[in-house]
């Protein structure tokens, strides 16, 4: 016979039940991301003629995204290789990958990864890389304030504080110039507490496509070292910026070379086009071999409550092509390609404005660089190019030059111009 629960064990008489209100019923709706929910309401126009140029995701000439053939062909090796097995990775991720990012990122002939004052971890794509190590400063670094460019990616300041990071901003563009506030940069930099942590783009500046010279990255070296404010550099775009792998990472190099400490964050998700596989990598320059091995001891403290250990495919991905001489050299032609047609993107679009008489300078098209122009188009014109054009962005007028091909931008044209002749 079933044993009976006493009464009196039970608590009272429930309320409410399978029938009652949700205990969820406070819970308010929660806006869109302000980057994601572009392509959500892009998904939901029927319009034939809509753009998506919001999210930063490369697409053809044909619109379509792109697979890379290198990448293909790696998927295909990692299939037809029998002896692979779906065992989980180390909390660190995949020895070899992390090997070869830091060499990416670094250089292969880094005396720092030589004298093994580098530790890597595998991390969940550049976002996950960013949550990691800023987690990591919240919990092991004297200085909790981080100062991030003013504007920036919509998601570092969620980022960083939910880590644990208090947030303040540095000045970084001029609206008037469309160029790089160099003299506000200074004189906020100068102003930081000693030993705040700095966060940088590697290059490619995202949204506004304006990058410090190498004479300008030098002062700016120059300026945190001699306060000891802790580099944290986001590196989304190497070799988008200019085409070469190398150059992209100049800026980074520049710090490791001084033998200064820093972070840097690194995603696949563009210059590999890993998008979902969330592929990515969080580097520690370390001063010694010694703290490095400690670091990385809690950098696995920070991971393993997280998500315990990273996903094995993109990683697997990646480090089949950057340790083969001839798929490496296969990548650098098809990245190359898509930088290349990016900037040819910017050209056509600066032409057609051009021939159209669109009132303004729109030089800055050509001068920006990376994935992104940012227009100057205000939030009124831009709700307006969505409604009157189907044409989708982010509200701070920034463009996804990737997204755009010879046939969408006669149309995209004639909405900047309609907009900014008849929207102020
Ligand atoms: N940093 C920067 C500067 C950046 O633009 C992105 C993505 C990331 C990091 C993170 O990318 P991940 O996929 O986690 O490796 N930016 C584009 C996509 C997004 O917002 O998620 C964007 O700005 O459109």
């Amino acid at each position: 016979m079933a044993s009976t629960i006493p009464d009196e064990m039970l608590g009272p008489a429930p309320t409410s039940g399978s029938h009652g209100p949700s205990v969820f019923a406070d819970v308010v709706q929660a806006p869109e991301d302000p980057i994601l929910g572009v392509t959500v309401a892009y998904n939901k126009d029927p319009s034939p003629v809509k753009v998506n140029l919001g999210v930063g995701a490369y697409r053809t000439e044909e619109g379509k995204p792109l697979v890379l053939n290198v990448v293909r062909r790696a998927e295909q090796m990692l299939v037809n290789d029998g002896s692979r097995v779906k065992e989980y990775l180390p909390i660190t991720g995949l020895a070899d990958f992390n090997k070869l990012s830091a060499k990416l990122i670094f250089g292969v002939d880094s005396p720092a990864i030589q004298e093994k004052r580098v530790t890597t971890v595998q991390c969940l794509s550049g976002t996950g890389s960013l949550r990691v190590g800023a987690e990591f400063l919240a919990r092991h670094y004297h200085q909790r304030t981080i100062y991030i460019p003013l504007p920036t990616w919509g998601n570092h300041p969620k980022v960083f504080a939910l880590a644990g990071l208090f947030v303040k901003t540095y000045r970084y563009y001029d609206p008037a110039t469309r160029g790089l506030n160099f003299q506000g940069l200074l004189e906020d930099l100068s102003a930081a507490p000693s030993g705040a942590i700095v966060l940088l783009h590697a290059c490619a500046h995202n949204p506004t496509g304006v990058d410090p010279t190498f004479e300008q990255w030098e002062q700016i070296r120059q300026l945190m070292r001699s306060k000891t404010l802790l580099p944290f550099f986001d590196s989304a775009y190497q070799g988008f910026a200019s085409g070469n792998l190398d150059a992209d990472a100049q800026s980074v190099r520049l710090f490791v070379e001084d033998g200064g400490e820093l972070l840097a964050a690194q995603s696949y998700a563009k210059n590999m086009g890993l998008y979902g596989e969330r592929v990515g990598a969080l580097s520690i320059v370390c001063k010694t071999a010694d703290v490095a091995t400690k670091v990385e001891s809690q950098l696995k403290l920070v991971i393993r409550p997280m998500y315990s250990s990273p996903p094995i495919h993109g990683a697997s991905i990646v480090a089949t092509i950057l340790k083969d001489r001839e798929m490496y050299h296969e990548w650098t032609i098809e990245l190359k390609a898509m930088a290349d047609r990016i900037i040819s993107m910017r050209h056509q679009l600066f032409e057609a404005l051009r021939a159209k008489g669109t009132p303004g300078d729109w030089t800055h098209i050509i001068k920006q660089i990376g994935m992104f122009t940012f227009t100057g188009l205000n939030t009124e014109q831009v709700a307006f190019m969505t409604k009157e054009y189907h044409i989708y962005m982010t509200s701070d007028g920034r463009i996804s030059m990737a997204g755009l091909s010879s046939k969408t931008i006669p149309h995209l044209a004639d909405a900047i111009h309609e907009a900014i002749t008849c929207v102020n």
